[in-house]
């Protein structure tokens, strides 16, 4: 299908949905860009190696707590639910839960098709005997799951603490779309990263080599490849702040001078120290956790954290 024409008669290959978001988030004050933006397919690599980084305790910590935790998930899920994850990404930590849990089918979710059909290729040949049904969609809405898993029990898998992106508003909607999306006698398991000390929460978002910078300036890069952008990047920063007040990291970018350029033909002008904030990442303590879960129409039945608290790992029944 074509894509619409920009003012100046080019064609123009970028998503609407993106164009209209930094338009209208560039125009805004505070300037604000949504986070989901970032993921394009260097964005995605970039974030693939923060996930290594030192500093970024979440991955490591949530992929040794669901081998841990494997045998207990087991008797409290039984066997030959159907698993349904949410925003499936590369699903890189499905191999530790599918081998637990040995479900009846598997259902990747992902609005990203190509890397959805990417992963569960592979994960298809790591598990010959498992039904893997890609589903490509919005998850943040309740959807009709494939009528081959109808008469299953679902699991849902949500990990990554990917529910700390979302203002808590809208962390609660997701969660009570995921419960009518999976329906009665569900089970959820979701990753969520705790509240802990300054001193170890900014530098994971503000690694000593600038991986994370240079996911967060991708940003800006993306919108001078897709949006016909002049940004000038190299009069931007990176910088992790931590809102205590809100219990979110945030992330921004910083000009470090005056700079004008256009997006798409439209002009505008950031001032020295004005920022863009590109993203949230909440962190939950155990009762505010319980608390969100609640709000989404979730009970929660059994959580597992790391032996310094860093990071849970919780199930909770519909
Ligand atoms: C995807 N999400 C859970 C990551 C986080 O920790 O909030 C995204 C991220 N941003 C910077 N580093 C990682």
């Amino acid at each position: 299908m074509l894509k619409p024409e920009i003012e100046d008669g080019q064609a123009s290959l970028a998503d609407p949905q993106f164009r209209a978001d930094v338009l209208a988030g560039l125009a805004r004050r505070p300037r604000a860009i949504p986070a989901r933006w970032f993921y394009d397919h260097r964005g995605s690599e970039l974030f693939e190696d923060i996930t290594d980084l030192p500093e970024y305790y979440p991955t490591r910590t949530e992929v040794a707590l669901l081998e841990s935790l494997c045998p207990e998930l087991h008797q409290l899920t039984g066997e030959g639910r159907a698993v349904v994850e949410f925003g499936s990404g590369s699903s890189t930590k499905t191999p530790t839960l599918l081998k637990c849990v040995k479900p009846s089918a598997y259902v990747p979710i992902d609005i990203s098709g190509d890397f959805l059909r990417e992963s569960s290729r592979t994960l298809s040949a790591a598990f010959p005997d498992l039904l893997v049904l890609p589903f490509e969609a919005d998850f943040t809405r309740t959807l009709t799951l494939p009528h081959t898993i109808k008469d299953a029990p679902k699991l849902g898998f949500f990990p990554g603490s990917t529910i700390g992106n979302l203002i808590p508003l809208a962390a609660v909607d997701l969660l009570r779309a995921m419960r009518g999306s999976l329906g009665e006698g569900a089970m959820l398991l979701i990753g969520m990263d705790r509240i802990k000390d300054e001193a170890v929460l900014v530098p994971a978002y503000d690694d000593s080599q600038g991986v994370t910078a240079a996911f967060n300036l991708n940003l800006l890069e993306r919108i001078n490849r897709e949006l016909a952008g002049t940004i000038p990047v190299d009069a931007f920063r990176h910088r992790a702040i931590w809102n205590d007040d809100r219990a979110r990291i945030e992330m921004h970018l910083e000009a470090t001078r005056n700079v004008s350029f256009t997006v798409e033909g439209r002009a505008f002008d950031v001032e020295a120290g004005e920022t863009i904030h590109t993203e949230n990442s909440h962190k939950y303590g155990p009762r505010d956790a319980r608390i969100l879960l609640r709000s989404g129409g979730w009970t929660p039945i059994r959580e597992w954290t790391d032996d310094e608290g860093k990071f849970a790992v919780i199930l909770a029944e519909a």
